[in-house]
């Protein structure tokens, strides 16, 4: 009685929350110790010796690995993806850039779509290469611009719809088009609404087989479906003229930061993936158990993985992969990783310590992954290798001084 009075007042404090947060470490001394699968040993114990091995073997068994335990298989189904350009506009931004806004359907009936919202820099010289990303808020939060349709799945939340604009600090849209790039992005929730509800909304009710009322444990979560709707837009991508297909980078922040390099694996159309702020069952290490764990995502959003993803809370040690080899799976292709200081939750050393021990991988292809060990000090890009690093000062968030530096990357490798 009197431990149940405790717990009442307690509560009534706040202070479960705070014990809560006493489970969750930021002490690099309490770092476990740790063995990392080595993304160069096939799962028998032999060596990968070649370019081949990994190419034809490894990267096939590392794939699955993670489809399988961590994401979800993304079940086989003919693509059936068409698209209808709906709005095109030649003078939008003052004249600075083309608008477009396109309807990909993700099967061969026009009722289940996606609105993909495009700028094109007018100022261009051919097809131009492409930023692409999930955005949070809804594609008319990424700018004031008044043409921008606010999509069905926004308008439901009613009262709660976001102004035009709001995320707008995070998306630099005339920033890209002054540099020649061009920018598209879709709001997540048009593919998978950002809730649990037993998969019945979004787009795995589409791809059930006959009977099946939810995903089997090791088929698709959230993530992957949100991966799977970017390949459905880079078939699109692949058919506009504007678009140089084979240089679209897949981006995104936080959650949307693990989607694209989910994406990036399982999609190797893209030609780069940036991950910014991805933290847990994103760039970071599992095995460090520094800030947010496997447990605490499984039990905040276990929407977003998949049935089999549950069995390693609590016993990282135990997961046949590890972030890493998530990096390595876009090799020879060049990765971005970005951290922010405050951010501990997404563990930023953790995130850099993938990126090193992706690098093995570049090298079978006789290419520089990371060419630094030591994490680089704050505000300290390290641009030149296939594996590019940068913690910046601040929180969590994507800011200007992130895409500047994703810019001077894509620069390197697209220009
Ligand atoms: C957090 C979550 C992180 C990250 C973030 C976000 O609450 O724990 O894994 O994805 O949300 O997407 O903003």
């Amino acid at each position: 009685m009197k431990i149940f009075f405790l717990f009442i007042v307690l509560s009534f404090f706040g202070a479960t929350s705070y014990i809560d947060a006493q489970e969750i470490n930021y002490d690099e001394s309490k770092v476990p110790n740790y063995t990392l699968p080595d993304p160069l040993v096939f799962e028998n114990g032999k060596n990968v010796l070649s370019k081949t091995d990994w190419i034809k073997k490894r990267r096939p068994e590392i794939l699955h690995l993670f489809e399988t335990q961590v994401y979800g298989k993304i079940p086989k189904h003919s693509k059936e993806t068409h698209f209808k350009v709906m709005n095109e506009d030649k003078q939008a931004l003052g004249g600075l850039a083309t608008r477009k806004e396109i309807a990909v359907y993700f099967t061969k009936s026009d009722n289940h779509y996606m609105t993909l919202l495009m700028y094109v820099p007018n100022k261009r010289n051919g097809k131009t290469p492409l930023f692409f990303g999930l955005n949070f808020k809804g594609n008319h939060a990424i700018h004031p611009d008044e043409k921008i349709t606010i999509s069905e799945e926004v308008l439901k939340l009613g009262k709660r719809v976001p102004k035009r604009g709001a995320a707008s600090s995070r998306w630099p849209v005339e920033m890209l088009m002054e540099k020649g790039y061009a920018l598209a992005t879709v709001y997540r929730g048009d593919i998978d609404p950002d809730f649990d509800d037993g998969f019945q909304n979004g787009v795995h009710p589409l791809f059930y087989k006959k009977g099946q009322t939810k995903p089997a444990s090791d088929e698709w979560g959230t993530i992957s479906a949100w991966a799977w709707g970017l390949s459905c837009a880079m078939d699109y991508f692949e058919t506009d003229k504007d678009i140089d297909a084979k240089k679209v980078a897949v981006l995104g922040h936080s959650r949307h930061g693990k989607t694209a390099l989910w994406a990036g694996a399982i999609d190797e159309r893209f030609a780069m993936a940036i991950s910014n702020d991805s933290g847990c069952g994103g760039a970071a290490l599992s095995r460090r158990k520094y800030g947010e764990t496997v447990a605490k995502i499984n039990s905040l959003f276990s929407h977003w993985f998949c049935e089999n993803f549950k069995q390693y809370s609590n016993k990282e040690e135990n997961l046949p992969i590890d972030q890493h080899q998530l990096i390595a799976l876009m090799a020879p292709r060049p990765v971005y990783i970005a951290s922010a200081i405050e951010d501990q939750w997404a563990d930023p050393k953790g995130e850099f310590l993938s990126g090193v021990h992706a690098t093995p991988v570049y090298g079978l292809f006789g290419l520089t992954g990371l060419p630094v060990k030591e994490m680089p000090k704050v505000d300290q890009p390290v641009l030149q290798g296939r594996i590019g690093y940068h913690v910046r000062s601040g929180n969590h968030d994507i800011k200007q001084y992130d895409w500047e530096q994703f810019v001077k990357f894509a620069d390197l490798h697209f220009k």
